[in-house]
C-alpha cells in the first residue's frame, strides 16, 4: 500500500491515510489501498479492533479527489462512486470495529469515510463538511445516507444541502462525534478505547456489531431474531465459558482467546 500505512499494537492496527500533499485526498489509488487494508485487517485473525486516521496535523481526509473528478463523464462519475461506496461499505461490514480519529478537515469523502467507522473521536481542530453541492455534485460516497442515518434527517439536510462544514463541537452536539479531545491527545484516546474493546471477548464483540448494523436494515421483529441467533452463538465459545466461569468462582478472567 503505497497511501496507508499499517501499524499494530497488540491485537489493535491502526491505519493512517499518507496523502499529505494533497490533504489525504481520496483518489483512485488511495481508495484501492483502502480497498487492500480491509483485506489484510480481514485476514489477520490477531486484529480485534481498527483505529483509522490521516497523516499531518491538517487533514483527517480533505475529500475525494477534485482533480480526479473534475474530468469525469456522467459513466465515469458513476464508477468513481461506486468504485468509493464498494470500498466504504466494505470498512462498514468488517467484522470488527472500526474507530475513526478525526485529527483535521473531514470533508466530503473524508466525512463519509469517518461514516463508515464505528465509532468517531475527533480533536478539537477536526471540521466536518459535506460540501459537494457547493461544488455541483452531491454526496457520493454514502454521505447522503449515514449522515441522515448518524444525525438524523433535519440536520443532515441542512448541512448537505447549504454545504457549510461545523466544528469540532458542532459535530459532538450533533451526534456526528462521540468525543472531542485536544489535537496532541486524540491518538492516545483513540487507541485506548480500541485496546479497552479489544480486551472483551473478540467474537462477541463482532457479534454485538453484526447485530447491531444489520437489525438497524430491517424491522424490529427480525431485529431482535438477528439478536437471538447471534446471542446463541457465542454459547459455542470458550471465551463465553471463560467469562462467565470466571465471574461465578468470582476470579478475573484469563485473557480472551477469540475461540
Ligand atoms: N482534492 C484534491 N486536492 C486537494 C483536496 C481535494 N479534495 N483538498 C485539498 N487538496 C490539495 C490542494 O489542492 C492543495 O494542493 P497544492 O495546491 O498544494 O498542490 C493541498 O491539498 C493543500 O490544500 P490547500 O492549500 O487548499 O490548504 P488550505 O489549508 O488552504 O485549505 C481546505 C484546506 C481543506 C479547506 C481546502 O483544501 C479545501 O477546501 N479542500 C477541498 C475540500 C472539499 O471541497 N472537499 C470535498 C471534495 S468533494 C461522487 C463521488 C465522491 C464524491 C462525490 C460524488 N460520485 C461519483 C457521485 C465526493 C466528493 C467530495 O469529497
Amino acid at each position: 500500500m503505497t497511501h496507508v500505512l499499517l501499524e499494530k499494537k497488540d491485537h489493535v492496527a491502526i491505519a493512517t491515510i499518507n496523502r499529505p500533499k494533497a490533504l489525504n485526498a481520496l483518489n483512485s489509488e488511495v481508495l484501492a489501498d483502502l480497498n487492500e487494508l480491509v483485506d489484510t485487517v480481514n485476514a489477520d485473525s490477531e486484529i480485534y479492533a481498527l483505529v483509522l486516521t490521516g497523516s499531518g496535523e491538517k487533514a483527517f481526509v480533505a475529500g475525494a479527489d477534485i482533480g480526479e473528478m473534475s474530468t469525469l463523464t456522467k459513466a465515469e462519475g458513476e464508477a468513481f462512486g461506486k468504485k468509493g461506496n464498494d470500498v466504504f461499505r466494505k470498512i462498514e461490514t468488517m467484522p470488527i470495529p472500526t474507530i475513526a480519529a478525526v485529527n483535521g478537515f473531514a470533508l466530503g469523502g473524508g466525512c463519509e469515510l469517518s461514516m463508515a467507522c464505528d465509532i468517531r473521536l475527533c480533536a478539537d481542530t477536526a471540521v466536518f463538511g459535506q460540501p459537494e453541492t457547493g461544488l455541483g455534485i452531491t454526496p457520493g460516497f454514502g454521505g447522503t445516507q449515514r449522515l441522515a442515518r448518524l444525525i438524523g434527517p433535519g440536520m443532515a439536510k441542512q448541512l448537505i444541502y447549504s454545504a457549510k462544514n461545523i466544528k469540532a463541537d458542532e459535530a459532538l452536539r450533533v451526534g456526528l462525534v462521540n468525543a472531542v479531545y485536544p489535537a496532541e491527545e486524540l491518538m492516545a484516546a483513540a487507541e485506548k478505547l480500541a485496546a479497552t474493546i479489544a480486551k472483551n471477548a473478540p467474537i462477541a464483540v463482532r457479534a454485538c456489531k453484526k447485530a447491531i448494523n444489520e437489525g438497524l436494515e430491517v424491522g424490529m421483529d427480525e431485529a431482535v431474531v438477528i439478536e437471538e441467533k447471534l446471542f446463541g452463538s457465542c454459547f459455542e465459545t470458550a471465551d463465553q465459558k471463560e467469562g462467565m466461569g470466571a465471574f461465578l468462582e468470582k476470579r478475573k478472567h484469563e485473557p480472551y482467546q477469540n475461540k
